[in-house]
């Protein structure tokens, strides 16, 4: 399957469930306050989120005041409108060094899929004839640095490592001074999902981005936080978290091919004002792609 099929397929349960609910109390015409409650309450349940369930909800009242919801299409279309518009109200494009590497550090719990991210990430930049580094700040967890060196070997990106429980903001150090050294183009840094604490994690996570800011000052260019998009409206809080310690600036929705609902990604963006700007779909290493907020939209409410 390719990507486009793996997303549609993705989110297509949350649209059939999103339709089945709101057209067995949808008729033509003004649509009454019953109605619109329905409707608001199918997207809480599609985990977009209160904010934007009821942007939702008041253009779609406005519009049928106009009398410009006819057919079950146009009901959808406003929706997709409204999504679309809280989707490009934030910029989706990953940020580039201007000279000098591109440094990308991903957080997120542990098993969002972050590394596996990175791994997807690396091989991106290679195919386009770029030379990266992955740094194994994960030095928590014994396997983090196999697991990490798998992707390297796949991606042909040359991995940075220490000893397992040794600093990471030594291995962010390290790569970051040999990047500078070889030249390298592009940098992204694995962390911990899970220490002993999350006030430890939330610390640690705040020195490697300080220990990057050091040695150059406007790195990192993005900090992209991994959520896992079955994890519905625990995403927030999660977004909420790592926004606070280590500065998110872009989110990666992963997980989006399994029974993900998707609608995390609104969720976000209106409540939180990051966007969204990539999405995984599978554990292959093609199976990441930029997010492209129309698309998403689309695919969220198309039949
Ligand atoms: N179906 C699917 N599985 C994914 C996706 N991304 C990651 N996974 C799987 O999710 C699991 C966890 O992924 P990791 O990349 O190890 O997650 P992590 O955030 O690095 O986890 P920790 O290192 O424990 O913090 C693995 O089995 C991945 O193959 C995705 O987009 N779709
Ligand atoms: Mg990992």
């Amino acid at each position: 399957m390719s990507f486009l099929e793996k997303f549609k397929v993705g989110l297509s349960k949350t649209s059939k469930n999103l339709r089945e609910k709101v057209l067995g109390v949808f008729s033509p015409g003004k649509l009454s306050s019953d109605f619109l409650d329905q409707l608001e309450e199918a997207l809480i349940e599609a985990d977009i989120g209160i904010e934007a369930a009821m942007a939702i909800r008041e253009q779609v009242q406005e519009e049928s005041r106009k009398n410009a919801i006819r057919s079950e299409e146009d009901l959808f279309s406003v929706m997709t409108r409204v999504v679309e518009s809280i989707l490009s109200e934030v910029d989706a494009h990953l940020k580039t060094a201007s000279s000098g590497p591109t440094v990308y550090v991903l957080v997120g719990v542990n098993g969002s899929g972050k590394t596996t991210t990175i791994g997807k990430l690396a091989k991106r930049f290679t195919s386009q004839g770029k030379s990266v580094i992955v740094a194994a700040a994960d030095t928590f967890r014994a396997a983090a640095e196999d697991q990490l060196a798998v992707w390297a070997k796949r991606s042909g990106a040359t991995i940075i490592s220490h000893q397992e429980g040794s600093d990471p903001g030594a291995v962010a150090f390290d790569a970051i001074k040999s990047a500078l050294a070889r030249n390298v183009d592009v940098v992204l840094v694995d962390t911990a999902g899970r220490l002993q604490t999350k006030k430890n994690l939330m610390e640690e996570l705040r020195k490697v981005i300080r220990v990057i800011k050091r040695e150059i000052p406007d790195a990192p260019h993005e900090v992209i936080l991994v959520i896992d998009g079955t994890t519905g409206q625990n995403g927030l809080s999660q977004a909420k978290v790592f926004m606070e310690a280590a500065g998110v600036t872009g989110i990666c929705v992963t997980k989006l091919d399994g029974t993900s609902k998707g609608g995390i990604a609104v969720a976000i963006t209106k409540d939180l004002g990051i966007p969204v700007k990539l999405v995984g779909v599978g554990e292959g290493i093609e199976d990441l792609r930029d997010f492209d907020p129309s698309l998403f939209a689309k695919a969220l409410f198309e039949r």
